[in-house]
């Protein structure tokens, strides 16, 4: 990689660090409501992992999602304004944290039942074998998510039609507060195995092990060989949401850990040691991140709020007429057959109740 490219790879880790940093800030403030999980600590893997991936692959991933959309090129202003529920975000404000989606930059989301979205990047990976796109789909989760149905049936499917799928296990060593060693029967690679499928293991907080082991994967993937289960070992700084006291983990573990900062880390073991930067440019690409934070945040805060009236756009399924709910009445709202915010989608035609 060029200068160039390595000092974005590190301005990219970075904007996740400030931003989810001041996030926080928000989130304690009351300008961010519901659950709000942090990726401190995992920055390495989606900009690692977006850095080997061309701009049409696929990418689908679980609800820690804001290091992912950031990678992925979506706005600070626009995951911001999303964050704050506001119109001018991603999805339009209805999703929030958990749901950043950019279906322009093939970014899926965003989803938040554990492991719900593992058979979705089967789909995609099958629809791109069967159109020849050539694209490969990246699917992130945690390492807790290893152990539900979803992800065996995801896994058989993608071994038994060859897809062109790359699983990328985010292995914080944790789910929620349980402890891998705790949650998981069996090594995490043991399940690759169960497949048959090719893995590795790769340090989750060094960004270039990361995106060389993901070229690795989409370039088998390009070549017919089929999936690969990638055990990327990585640890969150934080809790697990904002409203996790973080009471299982002992604060020893957690300062080991950030010894392995995979920010400093590359600055000081790529960026500084080969001489590609100087101290003055770390902090003048400090300063350019926080202001571009800061501006973010000011403007998801002038942002507007969906309107009202808008309430039920974007619902797929058509409200069951005179619906009883505790013995009222409920006749749902004459659907406007309006356009998401990408463009893409429309809602089923217009319906009026009587
Ligand atoms: C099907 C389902 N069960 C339980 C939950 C509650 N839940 C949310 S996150 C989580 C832990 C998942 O841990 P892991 O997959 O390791 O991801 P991490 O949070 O560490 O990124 C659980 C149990 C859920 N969202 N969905
Ligand atoms: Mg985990």
């Amino acid at each position: 990689m060029d200068r160039e490219s390595l000092i974005s790879l590190y301005r990219q880790m970075l904007l996740i660090r400030v931003f989810e940093d001041r996030a926080a800030e928000m989130y304690a403030k009351a300008k961010i409501a519901g659950f709000l999980h942090l990726y401190n600590g995992q920055e390495a893997i989606a900009v690692g992992a977006v850095s080997a991936l061309n701009p049409d692959d696929e990418i689908v991933v679980n609800y820690r999602d804001h290091g992912w959309a950031l990678a992925r090129g979506c706005s600070a202003r626009a995951v911001m304004a999303e964050l704050f529920g506001r119109a001018t975000g991603t999805t339009g404000g209805r999703g929030g944290s958990m749901h950043l989606v950019d279906v322009s930059r093939h970014f899926w989301g965003g989803y938040a039942i554990v492991g719900g979205h593992l058979p979705l990047a089967v789909g995609l990976g099958v629809a791109a074998q069967y159109l020849g796109t050539g694209r490969v789909t990246l699917c992130s989760m945690g390492d807790g998510s290893t152990n539900i149905g979803t992800f065996h049936a995801a896994m058989n499917w993608a071994k038994l039609w060859n897809v062109p799928v790359i699983f990328v296990v985010e292995n914080n060593q944790y789910a929620m507060g349980t402890a891998y060693e705790v949650h998981s029967a069996v090594p995490m690679l043991t399940k690759a195995a169960g497949y048959n499928m090719y893995a590795e293991e790769v340090d989750g907080m060094d960004v270039m092990a990361v995106r060389e082991a993901v070229c690795r994967a989409a370039e088998r993937a390009r070549s017919g060989l089929g999936p690969s289960f990638l055990n990327m070992v990585t640890y969150r700084f934080r809790g697990h949401s904002m409203a996790d006291p973080d009471v299982q983990r002992s604060k020893e573990e957690i300062a080991e850990w950030r010894k392995r900062d995979p920010i400093t880390r590359f600055a000081d073991e790529v960026l500084l040691k080969r001489e590609l930067v100087t101290q003055a440019d770390l902090d003048a690409i400090r300063k350019s991140v926080e202001e571009e934070v800061e501006d973010a945040i000011q403007f998801a805060d002038q942002s507007p709020e969906p309107p009202l009236e808008s309430l039920y756009d974007y619902i797929y399924m058509q409200p069951v007429s005179n619906m009883q709910i505790g013995g009222s009445l409920i006749r749902p709202p004459k659907l406007g057959g309006r356009v998401a915010p990408n463009g893409k989608h429309h809602v089923s035609a217009q319906t009026s109740y009587a």
